[in-house]
């Protein structure tokens, strides 16, 4: 694929520091098996709260990236960055514009070589990041694999993040993104609650991104690892 920090991995947990989660279930969820921990959110994230999360985190030996989501949101630390550029809105400022904003501030101390740009293709109308970036998410598959050559082929974007967080998405969309994909590894994340969906997930991306069910049903949340983990193993 891509020979990037991020390659190896199938099955990501997504931590919101905004939310409260117990020593005990950020335990299970650092040595469940997965193969790394994002810290990230749409909203409320702030640095005191991102340091707060990674200084737990860090206790673990897993692997462990911040989501750069806001100006005041870049922590040192942590073994990788993603910086996410929307793809589907006609809002410029979340293309490049935020991101710019940081690099004159930011941009001689960015740690380059664990740094990774997303191109997010936001799919799910009412998932928070759609609202915020006035993201065009009714997209038809001949749009969506325009957008997938426009990240993967012309902008060479190392990740592409097919968002469709609250929601279980179309994972024959999902496949036909990853099979269009030539260079970038396809994130998806979205709905996942449990063994049959991180399955169908796992079948259709490169890695498999779950997040609210860690806060709702960590059971749930822990029995994705092995799933995801036994698609993977069965195609080798
Ligand atoms: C959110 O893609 C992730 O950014 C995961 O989505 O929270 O719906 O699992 P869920």
């Amino acid at each position: 694929m891509n020979g990037s920090w991020f390659a190896s991995w199938r099955h990501v947990f997504k931590l919101d520091p905004e939310r409260v989660i117990s020593d005990e279930a950020l335990d299970a969820i650092c040595t469940s098996g997965t193969d790394a921990i994002i810290v990230g959110g749409s909203s409320g994230v702030t640095f005191e709260n991102i340091v707060d999360l990674m200084s737990r985190i860090r206790r673990y030996e897993v692997d462990c990236a911040l989501e750069v989501s806001t100006l005041d949101g870049a922590v040192p630390g942590f073994d990788g960055y993603f910086i996410p550029l929307v793809l589907n809105t006609s809002r410029a400022e979340w293309i490049t514009g935020w991101q710019t904003e940081g690099l004159k501030e930011y941009g001689t101390f960015v740690p380059w070589e664990e740094t990774a740009a997303q191109g997010y293709i936001i799919l799910n109308a009412e998932a928070t990041a759609a609202k915020l970036t006035e993201a065009q998410t009714e997209l038809t598959e001949t749009d969506l694999i325009a957008h997938v050559r426009m990240a993967d082929r012309l902008m060479r974007l190392p990740v592409i993040y097919l968002e469709y967080s609250g929601r279980f998405g179309d994972m024959q969309l999902v496949k036909r993104a990853r099979t269009s994909a030539v260079h970038a590894q396809v994130f998806y994340g979205g709905g996942i609650d449990g063994v049959d969906k991180a399955r169908q997930a796992a079948e259709a991306a490169h890695t498999v991104v779950v997040g609210n069910i860690v806060y709702s049903d960590l059971a749930a949340a822990l029995s994705t690892v092995s799933a995801v983990h036994e698609v993977v193993s069965s195609r080798l």
